[in-house]
């Protein structure tokens, strides 16, 4: 379950003052945010933030709150949209884009980094984060990198900030009952885990359990651990940095030593270029194959 954006940040890329959306709370029923137990906070999901975002267009083309309170994500939508067709709608904040993170990361603007990495994951929910921002940007922060336009520890500070934006992320999601697990890992020589914590929380947004035992994993302990949490499927991540030889020998290993009900997983940019896989191995590495080869855990969980 997805828990939300604080209040100042839904504010923020809302255009909103606080005081209204507590007002709304109160006077409309909406929105709803949730309350942590124990706590004074509201934290808002996805949809409403995204609810919120069109009224508040629809409030800066004249309607008035009572107008449109009652009315669906897609009404008001329909809405503001007939209404500007054309006209640039003043809206909340935009959203950053990987070209303008990458001029963030050139400057050293770390903070900016975070506040856009924040607001953009609040905006667009957790799944279009990973999707269609944070896998576009390592892949171009590695081009710009090989290409010589960024330093090693400008690459190193966007892995950084991007991992601890998706562990934030997926520690507010709970497993529901009888998801399947997957765990997730790299074998011995591949270092690169930042794929596998976008799988992880891509999974957990897919009704899955990720388990996740980070870089350089020995194959029988990688097996081990599919065993011991009773593991529908493992994931292992392979770029092509790491040495195809070992690479191809580690998950021979793995292949032999899994269960044979635990599905074998390959993705990562290294996956499709390291020739001939054991039988049993299938290659994952697009978010299409990854959806395909999750519906198929969770049919035989
Ligand atoms: C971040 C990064 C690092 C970080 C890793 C930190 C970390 N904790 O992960 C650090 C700095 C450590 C690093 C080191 C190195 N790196 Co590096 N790195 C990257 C970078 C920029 C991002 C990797 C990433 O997360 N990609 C995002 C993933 C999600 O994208 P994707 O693979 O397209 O993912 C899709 C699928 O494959 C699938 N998927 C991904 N993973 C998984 C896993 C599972 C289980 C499943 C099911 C699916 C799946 O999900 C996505 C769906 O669309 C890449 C650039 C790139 N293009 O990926 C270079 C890159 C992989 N690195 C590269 C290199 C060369 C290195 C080094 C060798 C550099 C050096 N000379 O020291 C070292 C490795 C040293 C070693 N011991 O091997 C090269 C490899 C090219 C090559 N031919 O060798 C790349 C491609 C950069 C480049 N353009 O040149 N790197």
């Amino acid at each position: 379950m997805e828990l939300g954006s604080s209040i100042k940040v839904v504010s923020e890329l809302t255009g909103l003052p606080l005081g209204t959306l507590r007002a709304w709370e109160r006077r409309y029923g909406f929105p709803q945010p949730t309350r942590p137990e124990g706590t004074n906070r509201r934290l808002y999901p996805s949809e409403q933030v995204e609810r919120l975002r069109l009224v508040a267009r629809a409030l800066k083309q004249g309607y008035r709150p009572g107008d449109v309170m009652s009315l669906s994500s897609a009404q008001v939508l329909a809405l503001v949209k007939s209404e500007t067709e054309d006209r640039a709608a003043p809206r909340g904040r935009a959203i950053a884009d990987v070209p303008a993170l990458l001029d963030l990361l050139v400057q050293d603007d770390v903070k900016r980094i975070e506040d856009e990495l924040r607001l953009a994951a609040a905006a667009l929910g957790a799944k279009r984060f990973v999707t269609e921002l944070a896998q576009p940007l390592a892949v171009a922060v590695g081009k710009a990198w090989s290409e010589g336009k960024l330093a090693i520890r400008q690459e190193h500070v966007m892995t950084e900030c991007l991992t601890t934006k998706l562990r934030a992320l997926l520690s507010s999601h709970e497993a529901d009952e009888g998801a399947p697990l997957v765990v997730l890992a790299t074998l011995p020589g591949e270092p690169h885990t930042l794929g596998l914590q976008m799988v992880a929380l891509y999974a957990a947004l897919s009704a899955a359990k990720p388990r996740l035992l980070g870089a350089n994993t020995p194959a029988a302990q990688v097996a081990a651990a599919a065993r011991a949490f009773g593991a529908h499927a493992v994931g292992i991540a392979l770029t092509p940095a790491a040495d195809p030889v070992s690479a191809r020998q580690g998950l021979k290993s793995l292949a032999r030593a899994l269960p044979p009900t635990v599905a074998l997983w390959v993705g990562g940019s290294g996956a499709r270029g390291l020739g001939k896989l054991p039988p049993r191995a299938e290659v994952v590495d697009s978010w299409p194959t990854l959806d395909l080869a999750l519906a198929r855990a969770r049919k035989a969980s």
